[in-house]
């Protein structure tokens, strides 16, 4: 059996989570991701028959049974993963149509899973219907993101404009736009269903006076579509009190389209 601390979905977990934690998107506990595995890449590494614990998820989800996720833990600091892995990460299989996590790996302290795991599978289960290459859900709590929903109003039309007219790259990054939810309880399956509701329109799902989330075929792509979002919403922070100038334009972004053939959100551009 090969070390799976080498395994290659294991460094780039380490090295994504450590690079959030560097952005300051991950303060304390902050933020938590869900990466889907292959059976065939988790048997290089473990015996999957041998399952250390049973743990309730306390939902269901059947298109999820016997999926593996290695997944970031409940009260663990994105800080601390490059120390010690194995306490602050778990791989886990669902079973029992996603009432039940099985542990494989991970969690030695005790632990389990983020308690954002509802939103996360739930999540899952809405982009693999969009797109069956699916395999990461990521939630953090970026400074300006955060800040914008203070300001800015959360209609999801105009706050995806006011991110595409902030960085002209943005809507060739999310074209499909950002989807945005009021505050609401966090760690609950309510917020769960509503996340995964907004995922099967857009891959990026701000959840108000919080965080976002943000999912994709792997922990870079995921990663730079936060960032690039992040980015704008700097951007707006930085000019929201001053008097525009100048701006892309809906015509500049039809430009961009042709040019990088991606189609807007339909009825977001004039
Ligand atoms: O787990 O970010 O939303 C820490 C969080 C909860
Ligand atoms: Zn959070």
């Amino acid at each position: 059996m090969k070390n799976i601390l080498e395994a290659p979905f294991m460094v780039e977990m380490i090295r994504t989570t450590t690079n959030m934690y560097n952005h300051g998107w991950d303060e304390r506990n902050g933020g938590n991701i869900s990466l889907l595995l292959d059976e065939c890449q988790v048997k290089e590494y473990l015996d999957i028959d041998k399952i250390l614990r049973s743990i309730p998820t306390g939902f269901s989800a059947p298109e999820l049974e016997g999926k593996y996720f290695l997944v970031t833990g409940t009260g663990k600091y994105f800080k601390n993963v490059q120390y010690a892995p194995d306490v602050n990460l778990g791989l886990v299989r669902l079973t029992d149509g996603g009432e039940t996590a099985e542990l494989l790996w991970g969690y030695t302290d005790g632990g389990k899973f983020t308690s954002e795991f509802p939103a996360h599978m739930m999540s899952h289960v809405a982009r693999l219907k969009v797109n069956p290459e699916n395999r990461v859900v990521m939630h953090c709590h970026p400074a300006n993101l955060l800040a914008m929903t203070y300001v800015h109003t959360l209609d999801e039309r105009e706050f995806t404009r006011t991110l595409w007219q902030m960085c002209t790259e943005c809507i060739v990054v999310f074209p499909d736009g950002v989807n945005v939810l009021p505050w609401m309880l966090c760690g609950t399956n309510e917020i769960g269903e509503a996340t995964a509701e907004k995922m099967l329109t857009a891959r990026l799902v701000v959840w108000s006076l919080h965080g976002i989330y943000g999912a994709g075929k792997d922990l870079d792509e995921t990663f730079g579509l936060i960032e690039t979002a992040e980015k704008a919403a700097e951007i707006y922070m930085k000019i929201a009190h001053l008097p525009r100038v100048n701006t892309i334009t809906d015509d500049m972004m039809h430009q961009l389209e042709q040019r990088f053939g991606v189609k807007a959100r339909d009825s977001y551009l004039s």
